[in-house]
């Protein structure tokens, strides 16, 4: 198999309720930059970033994968993914300008369309390639009902739909605003609609600063917080290292990391509790498998942060043993071939060949190629 033209794809969805907010981010459209990776035998592997929907900031994300990686993969075997990550992240030209940012996002979509690619080829659903089994639990815990944008009553009922109807165990909820005792207040409602056994999530979006995290979080701890995510700004190792020792609810990050020794780093210093990596900010499927083996080798839970919508993770937590609990956002869930699927709170583990971001057949009449 030899790959023979790469094509840029940039897809827009709308978020829920025509737009959402947390603590530090405002978006109306969830953003997909990414390729498709043609080859020699017909099959076609997709892979996406995952952005706010900027669509200059996409179309640059688009150009460096067909433009400046394209040219290294012209004529390659997918199916040797490993060496090809290796050999497009040594590429010191690029690297030269960017270890993270535009172009580490470009190389994620690229190693997730190689793997769907390698997937394909094989006949196998990805995690099954990865020596995963559909027996495995993997929970699933709802981000969609707490958005700060929510007025209390609405994020109340969400949440209460989620669990009475929809079956969830677990929520998350955003926090972070600008008023601390609103903050509380919105976590204690929710907590009092959902009783004490259902696992409630905070995020704060880095958006607090240190003081504030200490106190504000030794407060929530008051509801039997599962976690607090991001609570200071994302790149301090040793806010959340000295954080983490104050307080003592875990605490949660990764989501804005974008290299393994970048992770490394964090867990060394013992800044972080549960393990938030994502397979679109990190370089792919093939980094990602590097966080999740150094976090399983330390003792700590990998939840991954769904910048992909959920459709590349479920795979890895079919297959990963660090991965039990996965975030679920349903934002692309009208535009993939096969959208994630969650019962009982759980999710199911997808049949068709490949990573899982493939799109619908009417999502590619319709996507805006870059
Ligand atoms: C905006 N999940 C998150 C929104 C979400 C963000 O990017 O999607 O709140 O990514 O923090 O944990
Ligand atoms: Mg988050």
């Amino acid at each position: 198999m030899k790959i023979t033209k790469l094509e840029p794809i940039i897809l827009h969805a709308p978020v829920t309720r025509g737009g959402i907010a947390d603590s530090t981010h405002k978006l109306t459209h969830w953003g997909a930059p990414g390729v498709a990776v043609h080859a020699d035998n017909g099959l076609v592997g997709y892979g996406f970033s995952g952005t706010h929907a900027h669509l200059p900031t996409d179309r640059l994300i688009a150009d460096c994968i067909v433009n400046s990686y394209g040219p290294l993969l012209a004529g390659e075997d997918p199916r040797e993914v490993r060496a090809l990550w290796e050999k497009l992240h040594k590429q010191s030209e690029i690297y030269w300008v960017g270890r993270a940012g535009i172009t580490h996002l470009a190389l994620g979509a690229i190693d997730i369309a190689l793997w769907d690619l390698k997937a394909k080829e094989a006949g196998l659903p990805l995690w099954k390639l990865l020596g995963g089994s559909a027996s495995k639990k993997v929970e699933a815990y709802n981000t969609d009902g707490g958005w700060l944008n929510w007025p209390l009553e609405v994020m109340v009922s969400d949440c209460k739909r989620l669990v009475e109807e929809e079956g969830y165990r677990a929520v998350k909820l955003k926090v972070g605003g600008p008023n601390p005792k609103e903050d509380l207040r919105r976590v204690e409602a929710v907590r009092n609609a959902l009783g004490p056994d259902i696992r409630i999530m905070t995020d704060a979006n880095g958006r607090w600063s240190l003081p504030q995290a200490i106190q504000t979080a030794s407060r929530l701890a008051d509801f039997d917080i599962a976690w607090i995510e991001e609570p200071i700004y994302f790149d301090d190792v040793d806010g959340h290292r000295r954080l983490a020792e104050t307080i003592a609810t875990p605490v949660a990050l990764g989501e804005q990391l974008y290299t393994a020794s970048h992770f490394r780093d964090f867990i060394q210093a013992g800044a972080v509790h549960y393990v938030q990596p994502d397979v679109v900010r990190l370089a792919g499927v093939t980094e990602f498998w590097q966080v999740a083996d150094m976090a399983w080798c330390n003792s700590l839970p990998v939840a991954p942060h769904v910048g992909d919508m959920c459709q590349v993770h479920r795979h890895l937590c079919f297959a990963h043993p660090a991965c039990s609990l996965l975030e679920y956002i349903p934002w692309l869930r009208d535009w993939m071939e096969e959208p994630a699927k969650i019962e009982g709170g759980h999710y199911i583990a997808p049949e068709a060949p490949g990573a899982g971001m493939t799109p619908s057949r009417k999502a590619l009449a319709e996507i805006n190629r870059a």
